[in-house]
């Protein structure tokens, strides 16, 4: 639908606009959460935005992707291993975070885990004294990177896996990996269960998982297919819903095959009971672990932006797959190609095109503090909130003079909860009309529009549904010269 106003009637109506109203002098009562909200650790995980996961073992060496856990231990050994030049790139490249498969499910451990029989110290790499875990940590310290472990409670060497004993081995497994390497951001809990030596699936004791990991690691996000920290987006092509809530009820499901539905994970649940938001992990390269004969199938920095605009911008973390080779190494394709996604996100998001702009809301909370001028500072903590009661405001900004661009930013101030079900975008155009440019649903953390190129003067971001008063904490125009990706 396209709404006609004309120029006059444009001033008219912010007569009546609210410019963050009155000083409240902090005194007045600020907006209430709306449902289930982040915990600190959950809001820091979420502003990490990208990380880097690296798939490292006996399949690097196999060229397997599911190594089937007979493999000998000296099969693993990398000639040069090198962890501070994975996380020197990661860091070069603006990822936050790292994740290892510190056993992934042919059950060998990259750290010497006393609970296995099947680990680099059994292996003739470095003489049997070698530690992954502490290599990388350290690494990621010196770079000021987090640190995270994948560590697959499918295990196909384990001689108790498909009995309760494995359970008990699995708590010692992650106690071990969780209480010497310091500070853990990330544990993630495949889904993926096979059968036993004695042919059954194991029945894993989840809770019994998680109260290990809280009470080593009480910052720690769990990932899952359901969490509780946080959940598998549904796919591994590296792409969240459209329309993504933060929030889902997961009784009655569990990981792996009690999962709930591709399209349930991949949109969460409007009402859902718990914060759980999604993670979007996918490879780089087809395989999860580096094989020769895929250096020529690294991702284009094309693929890789429209991965970025699909995960980051839908409300997901981004946690992106660069296995290292049989040398230790991030291979030099790959390494090149992280530059080219970290300079052309500079390049993109470097200059905001609505710096300057005159903005103004059809309400908003009493108290200067939530001021419409602050989804312009672009200080994730300042945001504007709607007038309470108000769940359909309008936001106009009038930008110095009219200018172009194909990205529009904005973001929810999560630690309030998740708002706004629905908006749309209005363009003036030259005969003073205004034309709808985007119709979407969530917004979340951070939503990114990819639309074809507007020059305008007057943007206005419509609330159309919303279940708690509106409050953004940003809204920012880019102009993406790089990549062609536009919403589909
Ligand atoms: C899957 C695993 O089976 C793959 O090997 C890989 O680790 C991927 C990230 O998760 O479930």
């Amino acid at each position: 639908m396209i709404r006609k106003y004309t120029l006059t009637m444009l001033v008219l109506t912010g007569l009546l606009f609210s410019c963050g109203g009155p000083s409240g002098g902090g005194t007045e009562p600020g907006p209430e959460p709306y449902g289930p909200v982040p915990t600190d650790g959950q809001l820091r995980w979420q502003q990490m935005e990208r990380n880097l996961f690296l798939h490292f073992g006996p399949n690097t060496f196999s060229g397997k992707e599911w190594g089937d856990g007979k493999e000998p231990e000296d099969l693993f050994a990398p000639t040069d291993l090198d962890c501070r030049q994975w996380a020197r790139t990661a860091a070069a490249a603006g990822f936050k975070g790292l994740i290892l498969t510190a056993k992934h499910h042919d059950g060998f451990c990259l750290w010497p885990n006393p609970e296995s029989r099947h680990t680099v110290a059994q292996s003739a790499w470095r003489d049997g004294q070698g530690d992954i875990l502490k290599e990388l940590s350290d690494a990621c310290r010196e770079y000021g990177l987090s640190f995270g472990v994948y560590i697959s409670p499918w295990d196909r060497n384990d001689p108790h896996y498909g009995s309760d004993a494995y359970n008990d081995v699995y708590v010692r497994t992650l106690q071990s990996a969780l209480s010497s390497y310091g500070p853990v951001y990330e544990l993630w809990f495949d889904g993926a269960n096979g059968e036993g030596p004695n042919g059954k699936r194991q029945v894993y004791d989840w809770p019994r998982f998680h109260e290990t990991v809280r009470a080593l690691q009480p910052e720690a996000v769990m990932f899952s297919d359901i969490g509780p920290g946080c959940r598998w987006c549904g796919n591994e092509r590296g792409s969240n819903g459209r329309t993504s809530w933060s929030s889902l009820s997961p009784d009655g499901f569990s990981p792996g095959a009690g999962a709930p539905p591709t399209d349930t994970l991949q949109q969460g649940n409007v009402h859902g009971t718990d914060w759980i938001p999604s993670e979007v992990d996918v490879s780089i390269r087809p395989g999860w672990f580096w094989k020769e004969s895929e250096n020529d199938r690294v991702k284009s920095l094309e693929e890789l932006l429209e991965i970025y605009y699909r995960s980051v911008g839908r409300n997901a973390l981004l946690l992106l797959n660069v296995p290292p080779d049989t040398r230790g190494h991030i291979h030099e394709t790959d390494s090149a190609r992280l530059m080219d996604f970290s300079r052309a996100l500079d390049r993109i998001f470097e200059k905001d095109i609505a710096a300057g702009a005159s903005v103004k809301a059809t309400s908003s909370w009493k108290g200067s503090e939530y001021a419409v001028e602050n989804v312009l500072d672009g200080d994730y903590d300042r945001y504007w909130a709607a007038m309470e009661g108000d769940l359909t405001p309008w936001v106009t900004l009038e930008l110095p003079e009219k200018r172009t661009f194909n990205r529009i930013l904005l973001q929810e101030y999560i630690p309030l909860g998740q708002r706004i079900a629905s908006f749309t975008v209005d363009a003036l155009d030259e005969d003073g009309y205004w034309k709808r440019i985007a119709e979407e649903t969530t917004i979340g953390y951070k939503r990114i529009l990819c639309i074809p190129p507007v020059k305008t003067q007057s943007i206005r971001i419509n609330i159309e549904r919303a279940y708690a008063p509106p409050i953004l904490s940003r809204i920012a125009l880019f102009y993406d010269d790089v990549s062609s990706y536009l919403d589909k």
